[in-house]
C-alpha cells in the first residue's frame, strides 16, 4: 500500500512541476506570488535575481525527473524527495516574505508534505523482508531448529543433599549430546533422568513430576526395547563423590516444535540410588538428591 502511495505521490509532484515550469511558465495562476503574471515576474516580486529562475527551474525539473526515474531505481527517490522538499519549503518562505495570502502557499505546502512522506514513510519493502524471515521459512526452520542449540540444566541440591553440577545439552544437526558433571555424590551409582516438569521448587524435587515419557512407554534402558525418553542411565561417582555421564541421541531435540522430542522446559533429576532399568515406573532409584531445569542457552 505505502509503496503505491509513494509512487502516486512521485507522479503527482512530477506532473505538477512539468505543468508549472513548461505549460504555465508564462501564464498567470492564482498561486503566483504578489499577483505576478509569469514566473520571471514572480521571482522579481520575491526580490530574487532573474537568473535565479533558470537555476530553480532546472533543479525542480531535474528532481521531478529523478522522482519518476526513482519509480524504477529506488535509490534515487530519497535524495530527490529531500531536494524537492527543500525547494518547496523555500517557495513557501518566499510567499511568506512578500506576505501573500495563505492560499498561494497551498500547492507548495502540499508538495512539501508529499515530498516528506515520500522520503520518510517506511516502505513495505523492508517490512516484507523482515516478516519473511519470521513467517516464511518452514525449510530453514526445520534445519535451524536442530542446529547448534545449547541448553543447560544447573543441578542443585534436593532432599538436603550436597549435590551440585551441570548437565550440558547440545543439539547439533539433529543429534542431542548430553554431558553431565555432578559433584557431592556418595560414591557409587546414581540414576539420572529427564523428568517431565521444569520445576525443582519442592524440597524433595517431586515438583518435577515423573519421568518424561511422551511416547507412553514402560521404564527401561536405552538399549532395551522399552524405555522412557527421559531414561538416561546411571552416573558412577568416584571416591570424591564426582561423576560424569555422556550420551547422545536423535530422539531428543532442543527447542524444536515436536513435543515428542523437545527436552526444553523439562528437568534433570539425580537420584540417591541406582536405576535398575526394570522396576516400574522409575527404576527404583530412590529419593531425588539433585534437580535442574533444562533452560535454553542459545
Ligand atoms: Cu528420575
Ligand atoms: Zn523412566
Amino acid at each position: 500500500m505505502v509503496e503505491y502511495f509513494k509512487i502516486a505521490a512521485q507522479i503527482v509532484i512530477a506532473i505538477s512541476i512539468y505543468n508549472v515550469w513548461f505549460l504555465r511558465f508564462n501564464k498567470p495562476t492564482i498561486f503566483r506570488g504578489k499577483g505576478a503574471a509569469n514566473m520571471k515576474e514572480e521571482f522579481i516580486a520575491y526580490g530574487l535575481p532573474s537568473w535565479f529562475v533558470g537555476i530553480i527551474g532546472f533543479l525542480k525539473v531535474s528532481l521531478a525527473t529523478l522522482l519518476i526515474v526513482g519509480i524504477f531505481i529506488n535509490s534515487l527517490v530519497y535524495p530527490a524527495a529531500i531536494g524537492m522538499a527543500i525547494l518547496m519549503f523555500g517557495a513557501i518562505l518566499m510567499h511568506i516574505k512578500v506576505k501573500d495570502e495563505l492560499l498561494k502557499s497551498l500547492p507548495a505546502a502540499i508538495f512539501l508534505t508529499l515530498s516528506l512522506l515520500i522520503a520518510f514513510l517506511k516502505t513495505n519493502d523492508s517490512e516484507v523482508i523482515e516478516t519473511k524471515d519470521l513467517t516464511e521459512p518452514p525449510i530453514s526452520a526445520t534445519i535451524n531448529e536442530n542446529y547448534n542449540k545449547v541448553a543447560i540444566a544447573t543441578i542443585e541440591s534436593a532432599s538436603e543433599s550436597s549435590v551440585n553440577g551441570t548437565v550440558e545439552l547440545k543439539d547439533s544437526n539433529g543429534t542431542v549430546y548430553l554431558t553431565a558433571s555432578i559433584s557431592g555424590l556418595n560414591p557409587g551409582g546414581h540414576a539420572i533422568h529427564i523428568h517431565e516438569f521444569g520445576d525443582c521448587s519442592s524440597e524433595d524435587a517431586k515438583s518435577a513430576g515423573g519421568h518424561w515419557n511422551p511416547t507412553n512407554a514402560d521404564h527401561g534402558h536405552w538399549e532395551h526395547k522399552n524405555f522412557h525418553l527421559g531414561d538416561i542411565g546411571n552416573i558412577v561417582a568416584d571416591s570424591n563423590g564426582y561423576g560424569t555421564y555422556e550420551m547422545n541421541t536423535k530422539l531428543w531435540c532442543i527447542d524444536c516444535s515436536d513435543s515428542l522430542k523437545n527436552i526444553l522446559g523439562k528437568s534433570i533429576i539425580i537420584h540417591d540410588g541406582e536405576d535398575d532399568f526394570i522396576s516400574q515406573p522409575s527404576g527404583a532409584a530412590g529419593k531425588r538428591i539433585g534437580c535442574g531445569e533444562i533452560i535454553l542457552v542459545n
